[in-house]
């Protein structure tokens, strides 16, 4: 007995058994994997979605491969949809989205919910970034969601910068959209499309929206600093088109429908050639148009 073990021993202490040992184990494990019988496939099957609270959940977002956007095209939908379109524009990044109706509340169904906890569109899958028990990177938030894709689809900066101070610049204006027009505007379209009118909330949100117009169109016009007109909020000189843009653009372009007065735009020069500069891209066009309720016209 102790002769068979030292001779395993001397087996295994030369460096030649030792290597083949390693192989046989390493294919063995790789076979168990892709029969689906090993530890570590086993622990990313499906379980995530093997779940009652997703039997609602439609089956293109539970069978995503990829980046999935789960939207509606209103304009914190339509940030995400055009940050997608240019991404695809520059880079051929590829992408799956769904609708989700928020006027039918199923973006407060528990699937939903089980995605985004806040209940609100838009939410992004990374499903190539799947933890141990098949559950999608998820994010919420648009500001959170473009960074998400500057940070791991937009390798050359594109829509970004190298520059620190530029790149800071650039966060600078997202949270300005994300904390002041969003919020801002959003409460002007809820209040100015109530059947009951209130006059002081209506007037509130609607002089806070303008009033945010007007620093944008202050940082495009140069005033502030004496500096040269801007085509772009963000980056040195007359700026560059990024994910700042990206993330205003949607609530400014609808400002009519909000009720803003063309005439109280029309003090406003360079916002006005700002909008058009930024819908004119055929990425942002596709973002704000091709987004619309499957089935519906
Ligand atoms: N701060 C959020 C806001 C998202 C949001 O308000 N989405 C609206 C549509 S624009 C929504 O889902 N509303 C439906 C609801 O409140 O139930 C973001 O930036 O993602």
């Amino acid at each position: 007995m102790t002769r068979i073990v030292d001779h395993i021993e001397s087996a295994w202490s030369s460096g030649h058994q030792r290597k083949l040992m390693q192989r046989a184990t390493s294919r063995l494990q790789h076979l168990s994997n892709a029969l689906g019988t090993g530890s570590k496939r086993r622990s990313s099957s499906m379980s995530f979605w093997d779940n009652e609270r997703f039997k609602d959940c439609p089956k293109e977002v539970k069978e995503a491969k990829g980046l999935h956007l789960i939207t509606m095209s209103t304009p914190n939908g339509k940030k995400v949809q055009v940050g997608l379109e240019e991404l695809k524009e520059a880079y051929g990044t590829e992408f799956t989205w769904s609708h989700v109706n928020i006027m039918t509340n199923r973006q407060k169904e528990p699937w939903f919910l089980a995605l985004n906890h806040n209940g609100r569109i838009p939410v992004l899958l990374d499903a190539t970034k799947k933890d141990e028990t098949g559950r999608p990177f998820l994010v919420m938030e648009t500001a959170a969601i473009l960074l998400y894709l500057a940070k791991e689809h937009d390798s050359n900066d594109k829509f970004g910068f190298k520059d620190e101070f530029e790149r800071n610049e650039c966060l600078q204006w997202m949270f300005f959209g994300h904390g002041g027009i969003g919020p801002m505007q959003g409460q002007l379209n809820h209040f100015g499309h109530k059947d009951e009118k209130i006059e002081y909330a209506i007037k509130r949100y609607h002089d806070e929206t303008l009033r945010l117009y007007g620093v944008l169109d202050g940082r495009l016009s140069g005033s502030f600093t004496g500096g040269p007109e801007r085509e772009y909020l963000a980056g040195k000189g007359k700026g560059k088109y990024s994910w700042a843009d990206i993330s205003i653009i949607p609530w400014v372009a609808m400002y009519e429908r909000s009720g803003i007065e063309q005439a109280e735009m029309d003090k406003l020069p360079h916002l006005q050639a700002w909008i058009k500069r930024c819908t004119d891209r055929p990425a942002a066009k596709r973002g704000f148009e091709n987004y619309a309720e499957p089935g519906s016209k």
